[in-house]
């Protein structure tokens, strides 16, 4: 054997690496697709970092990507994936076996993440396993491929009767001190085809559940029963104004947030809802009892704790449910409990007051219908919860099949252990949408308009004020209720210059909309929602 051998070199084994981390997630996919569709390595570790997410880290993805940053996430854990590939086939061509061990490493990491997902069974740690197995073999086949000699230690230490192939030279290569071209194109051509093989397993395995994806047409398929009661919308509670929210959001534009990577898929033949906990009796209700019990209309606005002042995260839905309150009076909650603890099938839990839920006058429900459809998969299909005046972190669980009747003091809920109230009323605010960031705006009237929310108190009015001015009163469109949002519009005599616009609303109840910013940790933002424009 010649002593002074070509140099093993960076980038052929760090492509080695690549290409194996690349197989190996392919096979990890495609063994998730068949066996256990939940257990997806990829999916199961970006749910696993969103979960373990510090409130900054998830107050930064949403800024910065929107409903984007679970996407974000993904292509995050592929880069994460790629870089580890590139140091396993480095640490391998050096020293065998740590390479392998990296993905072994990586294999426990998913494995565990798949573990630990909600409603996880034991065949979750399969697709990591077989992943990380098919990424140690193809590293150790690419290895003996590589075009250079490689040291004899590589040689000597792979030899101990391990049953993945030997990272031994190929017989091609070991007699060759230098690199020859063809072996050089052999061996991209190996790499090239094992990353290959990866993609169409990873491309395989989303068509594969798609296929298994047929919840959206059973949803297609569904005709709900018709409204007990029905909710009118009067035609005066529409400003009809360009630029203004609608006051009633459409489902394809109404906001999503959730912590789910992919959309549950929860089969209404297959969904149960339980009330136990402290409970004279447990309750379990069947999607066709649902359906069988009255179904009235609700229209309720629906906000998120991290709108910010101006957001978005907030809309309006004519809702299709039953009242919670009839379903717990059936179950009898204990005297001294003061919660009821939602679970969502993946897991996210909300705690909400048991006095909003049995509260006669608050119409909680648990709802199957937004706007005359069956609930969009992403809002929750086909039961959640929508409660007037509450965040929806900690009331509007989406994809609900549990209530646990407890107390605040011995449970809780996903976001409350990361940072946020364990309360959640919605504050009293107001938004500008009208004139639209970067619309010119021509000196004489202009038409300012927006929508104020105080849900479950109501807004009594909505004041202006231009620049630093005297507050002036705002006309607002009929409410629909104290539950929703309400339009408004202010009629601006704009003179030149640059001007600011600021609103505020005062709530049925005589509070004020405060002026003081607070961020939306950890339990709403407040503070004024102002825009500036170049009046020409
Ligand atoms: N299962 C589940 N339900 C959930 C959440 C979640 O992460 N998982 N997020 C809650 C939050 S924070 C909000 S603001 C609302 C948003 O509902 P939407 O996506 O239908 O607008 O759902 C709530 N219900
Ligand atoms: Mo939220």
């Amino acid at each position: 054997m010649p002593t002074d051998r070509a140099p093993v070199g960076r980038l052929r084994p760090a492509l080695a690496g690549v290409a194996a981390a690349t197989f190996g997630a392919g096979a990890g996919e495609l063994a998730a697709a068949i066996i256990a569709a939940t257990a997806s390595p990829f999916t199961s570790i970006g749910g696993l970092l969103i979960d373990l997410a510090p409130p900054w880290a998830k107050d930064a993805a949403i800024a910065l990507f929107g409903t984007a940053d679970k996407v974000a996430l993904l292509i995050g854990v592929g880069v994460v994936l790629v870089g580890v590939g590139a140091l396993a086939g480095l640490l391998e061509a050096r020293r065998p076996r740590w390479g392998r061990g990296l993905f072994a490493l990586l294999g426990v990491f998913g494995a565990l993440a798949a573990a630990t997902r909600a409603n996880a069974s034991l065949l979750a740690i399969l697709p990591a396993a077989i992943g990380a197995l098919a990424a140690m073999g193809a590293l150790s086949m690419l290895l003996t491929r590589l075009p250079a000699v490689r040291p004899v230690a590589t040689v000597a230490a792979s030899t101990g009767g391990s049953t993945v192939p030997e990272d031994a030279p190929s017989t091609g290569s070991a007699s060759a001190a230098s690199v020859d071209g063809v072996d050089r194109r052999r061996f991209l051509v190996w790499a090239g085809g094992t990353a290959a093989v990866g993609v169409l397993a990873a491309i395989a395995s989303t068509a594969l559940s798609a296929g298994s994806r047929a919840v959206s047409t059973v949803r297609e398929a569904l005709r709900l029963p018709a409204p007990s009661t029905t909710a009118t919308v009067p035609a005066s509670a529409e400003l009809g104004i360009d630029g203004l929210a609608p006051v009633i959001t459409p489902n394809g534009e109404f906001y999503r947030i959730d912590t789910a990577l992919t959309v549950p898929q929860v089969d209404p033949a297959e969904w149960r809802l339980r009330i136990h906990g402290m409970v004279d009796r447990e309750v379990e209700l069947t999607w066709d009892e649902l359906l069988a019990l009255p179904l009235g209309e609700s229209v309720t606005t629906l906000a998120c704790v991290s709108n910010e002042v101006g957001g978005e995260l907030i809309g309006t839905a004519v809702w299709l449910g039953h009242p919670i309150r009839e379903l717990l009076a059936r179950a009898v909650p204990s005297a001294d409990a003061d919660m009821v603890l939602s679970r969502s099938i993946d897991g996210f839990t909300a705690s909400t007051p048991l006095e909003a839920l049995t509260d006669p006058d608050r119409e909680a429900v648990l709802a199957v219908g937004m706007n005359g459809a069956p609930l969009p998969v992403e809002h929750g299909f086909p039961v959640r919860m929508v409660v007037p005046g509450l965040y929806g972190y900690v009331s509007a669980t989406k994809w609900v099949t549990d209530l646990e009747v407890t107390r605040f003091d011995l449970d809780r809920a996903y976001w409350s252990d990361r940072g946020w109230s364990e309360r959640g009323p919605i504050k009293l605010s107001s938004r500008i949408d009208v004139p639209r960031v970067g619309q010119s705006v021509v000196a004489g009237p202009v038409v300012v308009a927006g929508v104020a929310w105080h849900q479950h108190t109501g807004v009594a009015s909505v004041e202006v004020q231009v620049d630093d001015g005297a507050w002036q009163p705002a006309t607002l469109a009929t409410a629909i209720s104290a539950d929703t949002w309400v339009q408004w519009r202010y009629e601006w005599d704009a003179a030149p210059g640059r001007h600011t616009i600021r609103v505020r609303a005062i709530s049925a109840d005589g509070e004020v909309q405060t002026a003081d910013r607070a961020p939306v940790a950890p339990d709403g933002a407040t503070g004024h929602h102002e825009r500036s424009f170049d009046v020409t």
